[in-house]
């Protein structure tokens, strides 16, 4: 293990000087591609290289991906990593990372980006969460938000993790791996996105305030009847017309409930009426919900809007109660989802599959139904054709469940003769023994596409197992421009 970093010269709170000799450099330059993950080592595989630390260990034991994952250990931990922002055009960031903690006693964990200027001073807060012990049974989730745009004058950001003391020591530790920070086309569109001022700015029917075991914060939305519904409309007017959301949300049901709901995002006209089809409009099944024993993260890429579309409507409804909702996002995005038949709602359409089926379930992450890779293994794959994707990176996301296989999830670059040119992303996602059809979302941020990409190959390879892994909702999209891309 690369010991070089974990001690803590400039601990998070203290302002750093551009003169101070203890201001912890990277290892080497850091260059930082405009679109891509801006984090370094960001699985840990590399140890605690690249980060700054504070009573933190890797460890092999059950990584999210990869072989190692970061873990806070007892009492209090921090970590935290400067990226420099100089290329970036200084769009808000997206952040994502995956959560694993033992139980209610763990310690308090605060995320945050902090913008610091050229000498390393802090000059504002892009996001600061509070993640309350409640979220972290002993499940495995994964965490989306968005901070806001840096002011001017920002040259770094500073994504810290501060884990606080649990109230039994000895089972006191989080674990963090597979974190994201990169590029959007804008900051989080929603208010309240957390319901910390209960339904402030919410239209509800059959939801209210509930302050106890959030995803976030202190508070969330609940819904305690069937066919309860809550929206926010959010004006579009001041985005590029056709402009794509990126949308996410935590949810979770009670085990003694059957909660169930759609979630659909609406456009609206000027005279408030639905347009054309829904940007998005899925179903979380409730044994889906009942099985996740935590929340549950949904990350999906709406339809462009449509031409006359001023607001967008994200609209819960209650399908059957009880349904918790936490941390709304809505956020301009670069592209619609690029897969076809993501969801497999219409079995391997658009797909080719060895080992692989279409199965109907009623555990699905989203509709109906999955892709079901076989207990002795299999690949499946699907084509995407790109336009401009030179010099562009992408999104990639996707879940499973029931995974007591390895599963490697790639992208792979092909030129207009379909030749692989490159890997753009390649996510190892080892065996899990635990938790039958608990699903996990997986992101990815890829390489920046090299000259001559044509297309985009997605391919799920699983390895042999006593048992079928289920996937369901791949994402492929992009989040942001690329200043020096060609798109
Ligand atoms: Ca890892
Ligand atoms: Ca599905």
């Amino acid at each position: 293990m690369d010991k070089t970093f974990s001690s803590n010269p400039n601990p998070p709170g203290r302002k750093g000087t551009g003169n101070n000799q203890c201001q912890p450099l990277p290892e080497s330059p850091q260059i930082s591609p405009d679109c891509n993950n801006l984090i370094q080592n960001p699985s840990f595989e590399r140890g605690l290289a690249d980060w700054i630390t504070d009573n933190v260990e890797v460890t092999d034991d059950s990584p999210f991906e990869g072989t190692q994952v970061a873990r806070l250990g007892a009492g209090v931990a921090s970590m935290f990593q400067d990226v420099s922002l100089i290329d970036t055009g200084l769009t808000p960031l997206f952040l994502s990372f995956y959560i694993e903690g033992t139980s209610f006693n763990d310690g308090n964990l605060i995320v945050e980006v902090l913008w610091l200027d050229n000498t390393f001073n802090q000059i504002g807060i892009g996001l600061r969460q509070f993640i309350p012990p409640s979220l972290r049974l002993p499940t495995r989730v994964s965490f989306f938000d968005i901070t806001d745009q840096p002011p001017a004058g920002t040259a770094w950001a500073r994504l810290q993790f501060s884990k606080g003391q649990g109230a039994v020591a000895a089972e006191d530790f989080i674990k963090i791996d597979q974190v994201i920070l990169t590029p959007v086309n804008s900051g989080n569109l929603v208010q309240n996105p957390g319901f910390e001022l209960g339904l402030t700015g919410w239209t509800a029917t059959g939801f209210t305030p509930n302050f106890t075991e959030a995803f976030t914060g202190l508070s969330q939305a609940v819904g305690e009847v069937s066919g309860g519904t809550l929206f926010q409309d959010i004006p579009l007017t001041h985005l590029p017309a056709n402009t794509p959301l990126l949308v996410s949300f935590a949810v979770r049901s009670l085990q003694t409930s059957n909660g169930e709901l759609t979630v659909q995002v609406l456009w609206l006209n000027a005279a408030g009426n639905p347009i054309g089809p829904p940007g998005l409009d899925v179903f979380i099944p409730h044994d889906t919900l009942d099985q996740q024993v935590n929340y549950f993260t949904y990350l999906a890429l709406t339809q462009p809007a449509p031409f006359n579309a001023v607001t967008a409507r994200i609209l819960f409804t209650t399908r059957e109660p009880t349904v918790f909702v936490d941390q709304v996002i809505l956020a301009a995005a670069k592209t619609t989802n690029l897969i076809q038949n993501p969801s497999f709602e219409r079995g391997l359409d658009h797909w080719t599959a060895i080992n692989w089926t279409a199965e109907t379930s009623g555990l699905a992450y989203e509709g109906t139904m999955v892709a079901r890779g076989a207990a002795n293994g299999g690949v499946i794959f699907q084509e995407i054709a790109l336009d401009n994707a030179v010099g562009q990176c992408f999104l990639f996301n996707y879940a499973i469940s029931n995974q007591r296989a390895d599963l490697l999830a790639e992208i792979v670059w092909l030129d207009s003769q379909n030749r692989e040119i490159g890997k753009g992303l390649i996510l190892v996602t080892p065996a899990v023994e635990r938790e039958n059809d608990v699903w996990v979302t997986y992101s990815g941020i890829t390489e920046p596409a090299p000259p001559g990409t044509a297309k985009a190959r997605v391919q799920f390879i699983k390895g042999q197992s006593g048992i079928p892994l289920d996937l369901d909702k791949v994402v492929l999209g992009r989040l942001g421009n690329s200043k020096s891309g060609q798109g």
